[in-house]
C-alpha cells in the first residue's frame, strides 16, 4: 500500500495518527536534553517516500543561476562538516491545550510535540557557493538597488525546500544566505544517518524556526522571488485573530507565514491528574522544558503551585550551554521546588481533594513571556499555543 514504505517505530512514541504518522515524544522522554532519535516525534504529512541513496541528487537553483546543479551525497559529505544542536517543535504543539478552551482543527498534540537533536550536514551557505561559485549571498539589494549586474540576488527573498514526497516549503533569504543562520542540509542526527522518518538521507535543518520548515526527504533548493506556492506555506501555519473562526483565502493571503516560534515552555513532572507527595519542607518538585523562537535563549521560567497566585524562579539547564549569543536553537530544560502546602490545606478546605494546579511560563531574551490565558490567541488551526501551562495535581502530604 501506500505507506508500505513506512518504518517499523519505536512503541514508547504516542501515536495520534499512523497513517501518516504523526506521533509524540513520550513524557518520560521529553526530560533528556537530546532526545533519543527512536522516541524523537514524528510529524508526517504523507507517506514515507522510498529513496535510492545511489541516484539521490539534491537540485539547487535560482534566478542567477546559470543552470541547475545537481550535488549527490558525496558532493554534499565534501563539504566542511558543521554540526548543531536544534530542538524541532511543531506549530502544533500543546494545540490540545488550545482545544480544550475552544475546538480547533487538526491533531491533538499535547506538549510532546517538539524534539531536540545534534544535527551534522552541510551549512547551506556552502550548498549554495558550491552550487554557483559566483554566487553573492552578500548581495542582498534593495528593492531600489538598480544595480543590473546579472549576479545581482536584489530580488531573491526567499529560499524554497522541497522534499521527495511532495512536501515543501520556505525561509527568508536573509536566514538561509547567513552563515550565523546555521541552516543545514542535514545527512546525521545524533551522529548517525538520518533515519527514514527524519527524512533520509538529507534533510534541511531551519534553526530558531518552526520545523514545518525544517523540510525532510530533501530534494530540491531554489531561490526565488516568492513564497514557496506550497499549501503548508500558504494556506496553513499562519496565525490570525480570536475572532477569524474560518479563514477565508483572502485571510490567508494577508496573514503572514509563520517562521520562528513564540516563548513556550511545558511542565513535565508532576503529571496531569496524578497525586504527589510534597516533600518534609511542604514543597513539590517541578521540571519541564522552555524554548523560544530566532535563536533567543530562555531567560527565566516562573514555576508556580497555587495557580499562579506565587511563584518560584526555576534553575535552568540548557540543553546547548555553549551555544553562542543570538544562537541558542535549542530547549532549556528547568527544575523548581515550589511551596504547595498552603494551596493543597486551602483545597482541602473547599472539599476539592486537595488538587492544586502546577503552572509554567518562560522569559525568553527580548523578555517575552507567555500569555497567561487561551481565550486571547486562540485560532482556529491551534497554531502558536504559548499560554501558561497549567497541570492539575491531587497533593498527599
Ligand atoms: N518534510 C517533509 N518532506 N514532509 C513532511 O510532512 N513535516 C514538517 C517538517 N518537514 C514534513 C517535513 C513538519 S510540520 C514538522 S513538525 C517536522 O517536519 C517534523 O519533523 P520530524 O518528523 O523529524 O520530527
Ligand atoms: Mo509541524
Amino acid at each position: 500500500g501506500l505507506f508500505a514504505n513506512d518504518p517499523k517505530r519505536d512503541p514508547r512514541l504516542v501515536t495520534l495518527a499512523a497513517c501518516p504518522c504523526n506521533a509524540e515524544t513520550p513524557p518520560a522522554e521529553l526530560t533528556a536534553s537530546i532526545t533519543p532519535t527512536p522516541v524523537f516525534f514524528v510529524r508526517n504529512h504523507l507517506p514515507v517516500p522510498a529513496v535510492d541513496v545511489e541516484t539521490y541528487r539534491l537540485r539547487v537553483d535560482g534566478p542567477t543561476f546559470p543552470q541547475e546543479v545537481e550535488l549527490s551525497l558525496a558532493d554534499l559529505r565534501a563539504l566542511p562538516k558543521h554540526t548543531v544542536t536544534v530542538t524541532l517543535q511543531c506549530a502544533g504543539n500543546r494545540r490540545k491545550d488550545m482545544h480544550e478552551v475552544k475546538a480547533t482543527k487538526g491533531l491533538q498534540w499535547t506538549a510532546g510535540g517538539i524534539s531536540t537533536a545534534t544535527w551534522s550536514g552541510a551549512l547551506l551557505t556552502d550548498v549554495l557557493r558550491a552550487a554557483h561559485p559566483g554566487f553573492d549571498l552578500d548581495n542582498q539589494g534593495s528593492a531600489d538597488d538598480d544595480d543590473d549586474d546579472e549576479n545581482n540576488n536584489n530580488n531573491i527573498a526567499h529560499v524554497h525546500f522541497r522534499g521527495v514526497e511532495g512536501y515543501g516549503a520556505s525561509i527568508p533569504f536573509h536566514k538561509a544566505a547567513s552563515p550565523a543562520g546555521e541552516v543545514l542540509v542535514a545527512y546525521e542526527m545524533n551522529g548517525e544517518p538520518l533515519p527514514p522518518d527524519h527524512g533520509a538521507p538529507l534533510r534541511a535543518v531551519v534553526p530558531g524556526h518552526v520545523a514545518a520548515r525544517s523540510v525532510k526527504w530533501l530534494e530540491s533548493v531554489v531561490l526565488s522571488d516568492e513564497e514557496s506556492e506550497s499549501h503548508w506555506q500558504r494556506r496553513d501555519y499562519k496565525g490570525f485573530c480570536p475572532s477569524t473562526e474560518m479563514p477565508t483565502e483572502e485571510d490567508y493571503d494577508s496573514a503572514t507565514s509563520i517562521q520562528e516560534l513564540p516563548i513556550n515552555s511545558a511542565v513535565l513532572s508532576p503529571r496531569p491528574d496524578s497525586t504527589v507527595e510534597a516533600g518534609p519542607d511542604g514543597k513539590l518538585a517541578v521540571l519541564g522544558y522552555a524554548v523560544s523562537g530566532g535563536g533567543r535563549a530562555v531567560l527565566r521560567v516562573d514555576v508556580s503551585a497555587d495557580g499562579g497566585r506565587s511563584w518560584v524562579a526555576a534553575d535552568l539547564k540548557p540543553a546547548a550551554p555553549r551555544a553562542r549569543p543570538g544562537r541558542q536553537w535549542a530547549w532549556t530544560h528547568f527544575e523548581a521546588r515550589v511551596p504547595v502546602a498552603a494551596a493543597a490545606a486551602a483545597a482541602a478546605a473547599r472539599k476539592d481533594g486537595q488538587v492544586v494546579e502546577v503552572v509554567c511560563k518562560a522569559v525568553d531574551e527580548a523578555y517575552n513571556s507567555q500569555p497567561e490565558r487561551v481565550e486571547g490567541i486562540w485560532n482556529m488551526r491551534g497554531v502558536l499555543s504559548n499560554a501558561w501551562h497549567r497541570v492539575k495535581v491531587t497533593v498527599t502530604q
